[in-house]
């Protein structure tokens, strides 16, 4: 298994409250090691054995969508 980091861009997200409902949505993926969530663009980067449309469901279960 390799680590990467993926980009995204979640739409939706307006407080630091915001930021750690999605920043501990994403951290339960199974293989994610590190996330970092910036609330002022809607930045989502995610570091770790990346599986893409379980970080998508995992943002969407708490509210929020990932831009395409
Ligand atoms: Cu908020």
């Amino acid at each position: 298994m390799s680590t990467s980091t993926a980009s995204y861009t979640v739409v939706g997200m307006t407080c630091n409250g915001c930021v750690n409902k999605v920043t501990n949505a994403v951290m339960e993926v199974a293989g994610v090691e590190d996330v970092d969530v910036d609330v002022s663009t809607g930045a989502l980067d995610v570091t770790g054995e990346v599986n893409d449309a379980a970080i998508r469901s995992a943002v969407e279960q708490v509210g929020y969508k990932i831009a395409d």
